[in-house]
């Protein structure tokens, strides 16, 4: 979205500069783009040039409009079109790559809160009507969460009382991973640390990834998008089985550890689709918020409180949402998006 308001602010930009008109004139493959805006400036100065004050247009005669015309014909058999054709076609494709890489990745375009909050389009508010907290569900089946939670925005909290069925999750096997080369992220959000890449985080002294006592806190997350990377994942967890059976949940695995009183801070995304995420060790607090436009119509903010085996499910492109590592634990997760 962020794309789409730049690109749209720099037109307007190029349109009141005058800088469009005078470059399609000189280059005619862009005309094609521009002719809109060239088109009204020139029929304004025209109408005024042309209104009675014997301005240059009115002493135009039918013969210079026909030399104009054979010009100008002349000229367009020049232009090689399909060049012009393919050349147009090569950044039409690279514009929309640039837009999917851009809306396929967690917060790809990053712009200072306030100009997101008024860039991005009003959201509806239907999906938090009425709503007072986050509903927590216990063996949630496929069908109820298509059916009321799915599509809806509204979120909720799948609880599985068995907890998660893995001791495994966590800081080593990553650590091991990361050594042989078999994670590889696609992100690396560092939050507060001073890490840079993820080797580096996973790199950290023992004493500090165990929380020792006098041991900087840490919080970090990344995304895991290599089909082997994510195969290995699995192998240590399972994904939530009410998530609807065709969706492609499964491409990109996300993880999230840190330290007691540490998390991300508040934002709003711009991904594909709505997300999952499952607590596998510690706790943690998530604050929901509704958008501003919301706030006479929906309750402002929510809090949910995850443990380990519960799975949170929010649209986060909707919802603006907090976390914070509680308890006395590192907090571990494992999510993804489902469409
Ligand atoms: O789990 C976290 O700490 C952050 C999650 C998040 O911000 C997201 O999924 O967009």
């Amino acid at each position: 979205m962020a794309l789409r308001h730049t690109a749209e602010a720099s037109i307007v930009s190029e349109r009141a500069d005058g800088v469009t008109a005078d470059m399609a004139d000189a280059t005619p493959s862009k005309a094609v783009a521009t002719t809109g805006s060239r088109r009204g400036r020139r029929t304004a100065t025209m109408s005024s040039g042309g209104g009675g004050s014997g301005g240059p247009r009115s002493r135009r005669s039918p013969l210079s409009a026909v030399v104009l015309s054979a010009v100008a014909i002349a000229f367009a058999a020049t232009v090689d079109w399909r060049h012009a054709a393919t050349e147009c076609g090569r950044w039409l494709t690279t514009a929309a790559e640039l837009f999917s890489s851009a809306t396929d990745q967690k917060c790809a375009v990053t712009l200072p809160d306030f100009l997101e909050d008024v860039l991005r389009p009003p959201i509806d508010c239907t999906y938090c009507k009425g709503m007072d907290s986050v509903e927590k569900i216990f063996n949630l089946s496929a069908e109820n969460f298509e059916k009321n939670y799915a599509y809806t925005g509204r979120p909720v909290v799948a609880v599985d009382v068995s907890g998660p069925s893995t001791t495994t999750f966590g800081f080593r096997l990553f650590k091991n991973l990361s050594d042989s080369g078999l994670m590889t992220p696609c992100q690396f959000f560092p939050y507060k640390t001073e890490f840079r890449t993820l080797s580096e985080a996973l790199g950290m002294d023992e004493r500090r990834a165990a929380m020792e006592p006098g041991q900087p806190p840490w919080y970090v997350g990344w995304s895991n998008c290599e089909p082997k990377t994510i195969n290995r994942l699995k192998r240590h967890v399972s994904l939530p089985n009410f998530l609807p059976a065709l969706s492609d949940s499964k491409r990109t695995l996300w993880i999230f550890m840190g330290t007691p009183g540490h998390g991300a801070p508040m934002h709003i995304d711009k991904v594909g689709y709505p997300s999952w995420q499952t607590q596998i060790s510690g706790h943690k607090k998530w604050t929901l918020r509704t958008p501003v436009e919301c706030f006479f119509k929906c309750k402002r903010q929510f809090e949910v409180f995850m443990e380990p085996g519960s799975t949170i499910v929010l649209d986060t492109n909707i919802w603006y949402h907090e976390t914070q590592t509680i308890g006395q634990n590192i907090s571990i997760t494992v999510g993804g998006e489902y469409d």
